[in-house]
């Protein structure tokens, strides 16, 4: 049985006198190969984003200013994270249910991905991600 699954990444700062640098590396702070970054601003008060699952995408988050409620959700058990730490990463992997809320005006969300842009790997519908999560966890030893 094997279900989407999500981790809290922490990332080393790099500070002294003058501020902080955090520096992330493929195959070091992020456990995949990075094919593109993309970043939530402006996110209006009272929006949820998100709202969908992935078949086939590997991703951290990382609330690189201000802060945002993520929930995530594998079809057994769900969690939610406040990121608010440019030195946390939330990891999410296939499969997982994600829900982007209680954004604060100055957030950004920075998300690295291991995979292109794709909109066939969205699955907007819960009920089609409960399906596809329980054929995926039938499926494997
Ligand atoms: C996810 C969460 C955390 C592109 O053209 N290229 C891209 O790489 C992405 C991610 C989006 N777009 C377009 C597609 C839509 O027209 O940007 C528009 C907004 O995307 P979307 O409504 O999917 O954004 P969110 O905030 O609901 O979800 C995004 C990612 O799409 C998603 O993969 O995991 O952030």
């Amino acid at each position: 049985m094997r279900h989407g699954s999500w981790s809290l990444l922490t990332f080393h700062s790099k500070g002294d006198q003058r501020g902080q640098l955090v520096a992330l590396q493929e195959g070091f702070e992020i456990p995949f190969e990075i094919k593109r970054v993309y970043y939530l601003t402006r996110t209006l008060a009272g929006v949820t984003r998100g709202m969908h699952a992935h078949i086939d995408l590997d991703q951290v988050l990382i609330a690189v200013s201000g802060k945002c409620r993520v929930l995530v959700d594998n079809g057994v058990t769900r969690e939610s994270f406040i990121l608010d730490d440019c030195q946390k990463g939330l990891r999410i992997t296939n499969l997982v249910w994600r829900e982007m809320s209680d954004f604060s005006s100055d957030c950004v969300l920075l998300v690295l991905a291991n995979r292109y842009y794709e909109p066939l790997d969205y699955v907007r519908e819960y009920s089609d991600f409960l399906r596809l999560s329980t054929a995926n966890s039938n499926s494997v030893g």
